[in-house]
């Protein structure tokens, strides 16, 4: 196990001369793919190793609070313990199998990184959410995928129990709770009494692992499916230095469970390199609690998307000293030049940008040792090569706007998503010539920095949530005062992007108060669909304009809120 590591892996610095006297050579580069990869043996076992023999430190690997009291400190050693333990109630209690997919919709509990890691062990194929899911978003994802398991919490229990019958691949239930409920296995109970013992299967680099479910322009989420591979992201030596991470550290990546940024920033990234994760639960955003825990706790990395950095800013304080924290980094939407000088001017630290998509893990960074470019997401982050293209897939010259693309040919990097499962159309939409079109507008500098100009299509980045505007027209619709609507992006000064709705009143609700009904529609399409693709604004107008086919000109409503027209 520790060969196969270090042969792929740099160490830290300590431990680097006795893997090196251990293996030879290591023969691991930017690009280099090993043919098996298993994130929890070839990393957490490793470092679990690493504890015992006394060349870890003391630092917890997993640091959670829920900031009423409750604690959880896991060692290394610890977490392999228990996601053996979970391994084994996936497979023999559960009876689930290798390529089997399984949903994993729960808040931030301890429970979370458990069952992925257990999913890692035994080939399971996971697919995060959000737990803001609503009944329908998780029947379509059940029905999608044909999940043969669901693991959450008593918050959505009911809603899968309502919808059951509709997903005949659905076998096993698990549930996190401190209560039991009829029909689901209560894992908290499985967790103490499975066996701690568990052979991890022997993955091929190019074995799928978990899924992500990305919005689109048209219709719902596409399955983005992704091999053992993108595990081994931060182990590529660029990689590492884009936070330049040490065993020492305590990073905070505050994202929802449901995203890529959760899988890879809050425990592939941070326990490659043998840190401490740490979590708070923060059921609900609320930026004093970010700060008071950033006050309160010895945080030197902390990662979230630039809305968050944006709303501590708001907070009513000139200068703040945050006693831990060193290193600051930023992705998911746009961070803005303003957004990095305030930060620094009133907490003394710089804030590196870094961009990346589900399909993707990081494609672009500052890394830590580079100069920061304000308003530049960074350079290339291998095994990435990126390119700004033309719609053909020529590369374009130096300060051109064009599409960001990633080289896929001659080779495909093993980061890469495999495909947009169940979905060849899709999958091959997002080819252009030798390169993947990742759909966002940018230019490249002399320097090799790329800078982000837009999307080349209609999806909102609303406080770094993709969200598809078809998802949010289709709520609309449900409710019987909206005849037609269109969804489009507006500017916002903390979020970046808020989702807009144009709507054209069915004739009984014309006389309807405007205000009433703007957060009637918003409290609906909250119920219906997941909260966070709520229009934030609402605009009722007498017809929306139209091509000669009657196909809604969602750019001409986009150009006008931009203040283009
Ligand atoms: O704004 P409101 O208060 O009216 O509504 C909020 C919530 O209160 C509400 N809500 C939440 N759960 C609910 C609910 N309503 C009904 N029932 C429930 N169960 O829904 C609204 C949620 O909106 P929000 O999350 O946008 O707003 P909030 O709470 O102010 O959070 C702000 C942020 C900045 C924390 C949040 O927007 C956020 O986490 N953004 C970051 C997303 C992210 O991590 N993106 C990265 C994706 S991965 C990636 O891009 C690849 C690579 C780097």
């Amino acid at each position: 196990i520790h060969k196969s590591f270090h042969n792929i892996h740099p160490a830290p610095s300590q431990l680097r001369c006795r893997s090196l006297s251990e293996v030879g050579a290591p023969r691991w580069n930017d690009y280099e793919v090993p043919e098996e990869f298993n994130f929890a043996s070839c990393v957490l076992d490793y470092w679990a190793q690493m504890e015992k023999e006394g060349k870890r430190g003391p630092n917890p690997a997993f640091w959670w609070v829920n900031g009423q009291g409750d604690e959880v400190k896991w060692s290394f050693r610890e977490i392999a313990d228990l996601t053996r333990r979970t391994a084994n109630i996936l497979t023999q209690t559960c009876g689930l199998q290798q390529g089997d997919l399984l949903a994993l919709i729960l808040p931030r509990v301890p429970e979370w990184w458990l069952v992925a890691v257990g999913c890692m062990r035994t080939g399971i194929i996971f697919m995060p959410a959000t737990i803001m899911l609503k009944a329908k978003d998780i029947l379509y994802r059940l029905q999608m995928s044909k999940a043969k398991g669901i693991v959450t919490t008593d918050t959505l229990a009911s809603d899968v129990d309502s919808m059951a019958s509709e997903c005949p691949s659905l076998k096993t239930k698990l549930l996190v709770s401190d209560h039991s409920r009829e029909g689901w296995l209560d894992f908290r109970s499985l967790v103490k009494s499975a066996s701690p013992e568990h052979t991890c299967i022997k993955s091929k680099t190019m074995d799928p692992m978990v899924i992500f479910f990305t919005s689109g322009t048209t219709g719902f989420p596409k399955m983005a499916k992704h091999s053992h591979g993108l595990a081994l992201q931060p182990s590529f030596p660029t990689s590492r230095k884009i936070r330049s991470l040490k065993t020492s550290d305590v990073s905070w990546c505050l994202s929802d469970s449901g995203w890529i940024l959760a899988t890879m920033g809050t425990l592939v990234e941070p326990w490659t390199a043998g840190c401490t994760v740490f979590i708070h639960h923060l059921p609900q955003f609320d930026t004093k609690v970010i700060i008071q825990a950033l006050l309160k706790y010895p945080i030197n990395q902390f990662f979230g998307a630039p809305s968050i950095f944006r709303m501590i800013l708001q907070q009513d304080f000139t200068s703040i000293r945050f006693p831990a924290l060193e290193h600051c980094c930023t992705g998911g939407e746009i961070l803005w030049p303003k957004d990095q000088e305030e930060w620094k001017r009133r907490t003394g630290l710089l804030l590196y940008n870094v961009y990346g998509q589900s399909e993707t893990g990081i494609i672009c960074a500052t890394l830590r040792e580079m100069k920061i470019k304000p308003g530049f997401l960074g350079k290339a982050s291998p095994p990435y090569d990126v390119q700004v293209i033309d719609d053909k897939g020529s590369i374009l010259p130096p300060n051109t706007e064009g599409n960001i693309g990633i080289r896929i040919k001659p080779a495909r990097p093993v980061t890469l998503f495999m495909c947009y499962e169940g979905n060849p159309e899709k999958t091959a939409e997002v080819e252009c010539g030798d390169f993947f079109n990742t759909g966002d507008r940018g230019m490249m500098d002399e320097e090799g920095y790329i800078c982000f100009l837009g999307r080349s299509d209609d999806i909102i980045n609303a406080s770094g949530y993709r969200i598809g505007p078809a998802e949010v027209e289709s709520a609309l619709m449900e409710h019987p005062a909206v005849a037609e609507s269109a969804v489009v992006s507006s500017p916002d000064p903390i979020r970046g992007e808020v989702v807009k709705a144009f709507i054209v009143l069915t004739s009984q609700f014309l006389s309807h108060d405007k205000d009433q009904l703007t957060k009637e529609l918003q409290d609906h399409v909250k119920s219906v669909t997941a909260p966070y693709k709520y229009p934030r604004k609402v605009e009722f107008v007498p017809d929306l304009p139209k091509t000669i086919t009657g196909k809604i000109k969602r750019k001409e409503l986009q150009k006008k809120e931009m203040g283009q027209m």
